[in-house]
């Protein structure tokens, strides 16, 4: 790479002047940052190469792995640590008289995801490099990525995240492996002259999709793999043409232009919902249709069988948004390779794999049918085909079920449910979590389950440790390190080694002091940034994730209200001081998520304005969450706010990060919370409120009354009734009575109000407990060390060998 720091220097300032023409002393950090870039591509690009070639002569069964969302987060610092050139590059840098940290904050944030399924597609990447598998991504090249998130007023403002406006330095584009595209147009069975029914495609759109390459770097293992981003673009030919056939003016094709390259122009910005917009539909057939094709031409490079495909190609989809994969890999197989229908079947049904993240029904995709067939005519014959053979399939097996043919089915009343057909036509269909997957298997897809139960299995998701606490936590990596020795970053699993050590007051002060430190730089960014002063030795309790009813930042934002009143009624009540943390975004159009970003400014306006209090209680929301943010958060965290009503969180992972740097979790049993709490037993985890079968029981008997809840308790109704009535929080007027309303009078669908009481005791608790140092810093080891199992390594071990049948490809071929 480079031999030593010298060389790095000459090389860098190399750059600077052959691409930017600058000399170092002029260059600014952008500068400095955009020629450090472009360097580091550059000598990737023979390991890159070196990769693939490897891949292709072990004939290495590559995983593609579908996702309309890659939340990357910042590449250069990653790359850095992954190539093993950190120091020389640091101390390099500093000799120039640059800074590596100023140069990291000038990149982007590629945010082309909404939250934990996009970073966990990222997270996937970062693990399959660093153990050595083949295996990459597929996405979306988003001209517009997640949004800017702004508060004006205490209120939610969005503003373009034009990420691409100063290039992006990682990516390289590959227009020699465009594809095209088609949408409308006819479909027409034709026969030739043996009798054989072919299908003829006519009067389509098309447009042309062009791959840009992202290098993923591999842990010290001369791996790199591709995330793969797909662009929509017209092709100069075809404006032309149609200019000219159609004696268009200019402002015809522009237009035309413009709306084929509307479908890679932005991100929805929707979590856990669907909004069923026919641009999202272009946007999942794009990447389905680019990537299928790109992924067969791969597969034909090396002159096999088609009989050998599922064992060269695994294909998976990140949800049910790449669905269409399935009736796509059919197409091509029966109408451009000419395979029957049974073979093409084989092969797509032992290719495909699925992962479902969620149980909400708003987010479970359904298309209309007209739609679809309008939009994909040949695709829609397809999926129509796979669903009566699927119904027939079922009524041979059980004769005279009507009801359970309607409930099996792919295509019913109007809709095709992208689910069932991400089942029916995939050999693996997995869980996020323990308790996630019992949920699918016992009742959300029950009946999927009888009828097909070896499909099911469970992969409990996984973040990598090495840009959540390598990359984001030097100082405790190196502590950590200092204890164990430094086996751990090949294997986190070997973290619990640090129980051993977990009596040892010197390394619990130690530990002590580097969450100081990380509070300390916290505190700075805030007084900056938020223009508040928080104290280090205050609780930092951090509630960091998308907004949703579900995830209950308003029982948090309750909890505050309350805390504040209690105070302001006995100023003499002994507090530990809390600094309360929130970043999160709400979906532009959903409006109780965005009252309650209203709410939580107007605390945090009130509290921190209010002398009485400001050494106890301190409220601050940090505009626009995203990774490179949560990289600065969550080192510095004591409290891991985890408060989802039981049942609804699929996984979550920014639980998992939160414990690996030291956090302590005060959650319900949810998610991954519940193989949290396996893991660290009750001394070290803060559990309460309603367990799953008790929620799942109440949606089911209908026995739940917040309002007796209301009625009867006297702290939540005069908590409550301050969003109403005349209060410092409502200043007399009306902005929380939909929040008041959706509680009192709509019976509280979260169940914030029957968790209220047990959430107040789990906080009296953490506070208690708080107080005494050493045994909270020990909770805070022991969260450590039992973290390891939550690294992505893991979880890409497992879906390795159980789901894709892989194996590590070694540098040495
Ligand atoms: O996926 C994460 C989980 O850790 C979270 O618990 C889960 O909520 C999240 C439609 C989604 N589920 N569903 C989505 C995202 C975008 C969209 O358009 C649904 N995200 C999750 C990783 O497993």
């Amino acid at each position: 790479m480079f031999s030593d720091k010298e060389d790095f220097k000459q090389a860098f300032c190399e750059k600077l002047e052959t691409e930017l023409g600058k000399k170092v002393d002029i260059a600014t950090d952008l500068d400095a940052f955009r020629a450090l870039g472009s360097l580091l591509r550059d000598k990737l690009s023979k390991e890159w190469l070196q990769t693939n070639l490897r891949y292709e002569k072990a004939q290495e069964k590559q995983v593609y792995y579908f996702s309309m969302e890659f939340l990357m987060g910042r590449l250069l610092g990653n790359n850095l640590l992954n190539m093993q050139i950190l120091s020389i590059v640091k101390e390099g840098l500093f000799d120039l008289g640059l800074e590596l940290k100023s140069l990291e904050e000038k990149e982007e944030d590629p945010g082309l995801g909404n939250g934990g399924l996009g970073r966990l597609a990222a997270c996937f990447l970062d693990s399959l490099a660093s153990l050595g598998y083949a295996g990459h991504g597929f996405g979306m090249r988003y001209r517009y990525g997640m949004f800017d998130q702004h508060f004006i007023d205490g209120y939610q403002v969005e503003l373009p995240d034009h990420w691409l406006s100063k290039g992006f330095v990682w990516e390289v584009k590959r227009p020699e492996e465009a594809v095209e595209v088609r949408y409308g147009g006819q479909v027409q069975a034709v026969k030739d002259e043996e009798g054989n029914l072919s299908f003829k495609h006519t009067d389509y759109e098309k447009v042309n999709a062009v791959p840009y390459d992202v290098p993923v770097v591999g842990y010290n293992n001369e791996t790199v793999n591709t995330l793969r981003l797909w662009s929509a673009e017209a092709t100069e030919e075809d404006t032309l043409l149609r200019a000219f056939n159609h004696q268009q003016k200019p402002s015809n094709f522009l237009a035309h232009k413009r709306s084929l390259e509307a479908i890679s122009e932005f991100l929805y910005p929707d979590d856990s919902t669907e909004e069923g917009k026919r641009l999202r539909l272009k946007q999942e057939y794009f990447l389905v249709s680019a990537g299928v094709q790109s992924a067969v031409k791969n597969f034909e490079r090396l002159n096999l069988p088609w009989s050998s495909f599922s064992d060269q190609v695994a294909l998976h989809i990140n949800d049910t948004h790449p669905a269409l994969v399935i009736p796509e890999l059919m197409r091509i197989l029966m109408d451009d390779k000419q395979l029957g229908w049974e073979e093409a079947w084989e092969i797509t049904q032992s290719s495909v794999s699925y992962t479902n993240h969620t149980t909400l029904s708003e987010a479970l995709e359904t298309w209309p049918v007209n739609l679809v067939r309008s939009l994909l005519p040949r695709i829609f014959m397809i999926i129509d085909e796979i669903n009566e053979r699927f119904c027939k399939m079922l009524w041979k097996q059980d004769p005279g079920n009507f009801d359970r043919i309607a409930s099996l089915a792919i295509v019913a009343d109007g809709q095709v449910k992208m689910a069932h057909l991400s089942i029916v036509g995939s050999y693996s269909v997995n869980g996020v979590a323990k308790l996630h997957t019992e949920i699918l298997k016992k009742r959300e897809m029950k009946i999927y389950y009888d009828t097909f139960p070896e499909k099911f299995n469970n992969k409990t998701n996984g973040i990598t440790h090495r840009r959540w606490l390598m990359h984001a936590n030097p100082a405790l990596a190196d502590l950590i390190t200092e204890t164990i020795g430094e086996q751990w970053v090949d294997d986190p699993a070997r973290l619990s080694e640090l129980l051993k050590e977990k009596e040892d007051p010197a390394l619990l002060t130690e530990l002590g002091k580097i969450k100081q430190q990380n509070k300390m730089n916290l505190a700075h960014y805030v007084n900056e940034r938020a223009g508040i002063t928080i104290d280090p030795n205050s609780i930092f309790d951090v509630h960091i994730k998308r907004l949703h009813g579900y995830k209950r930042q308003l029982l948090n934002a309750l909890h505050i209200m309350y805390l504040y009143t209690k105070l302001k009624a006995e100023p003499a009540f002994d507090m530990v001081p809390r600094t309360f943390i929130f970043g999160a975004k709400a979906a532009p159009s959903y409006y109780f998520a965005k009252k309650v970003i209203k709410l939580i400014n107007t605390i945090a306006n009130v509290v921190n304005h209010d002398p009485d209090v400001k050494d106890k209680i301190k409220v601050v929301f940090l505009e626009n969450y995203s990774v490179s943010l949560a990289e600065k958060i969550i080192p510095a965290t004591n409290v891991s706010e985890q408060i989802s009503t039981a049942s609804k969180e699929a996984s979550g992972t920014g639980n998992m990060k939160l414990m690996m740097n030291g956090a302590v979790t005060i959650g319900t049993l949810d998610g991954a919370n519940v193989e949290i709490y396996e893991r660290v037993g009750n001394d070290n985890i803060y559990l309460f409120g309603l367990e799953s079968e008790e929620v799942l029981e109440y949606y089911r008997n209908g026995a739940y009354s917040s309002k007796e809840i209301y009625e009867s308790d006297e702290r939540v109704r005069n908590t409550l009734d301050q969003l109403v009535r005349y209060s410092p929080f409502s200043r007399g007027e009306t902005e929380f009575q939909d929040i008041f309303d959706s509680l009192v009078h709509y019976n509280d669908e979260y169940f914030v109000l029957k968790d209220f009481v047990s959430y107040m005791k789990a906080q009296q608790l953490v506070s208690q407990d708080f107080r005494l140092q050493k045994l909270w810093n020990k909770k805070s080891l022991v969260n450590i060390a039992q973290s390891g199992h939550f690294s992505s390594d893991r979880t890409i071990q497992e879906y390795a060998s159980d789901i894709w049948e892989i194996a590590p490809v070694h540098t040495l071929l």
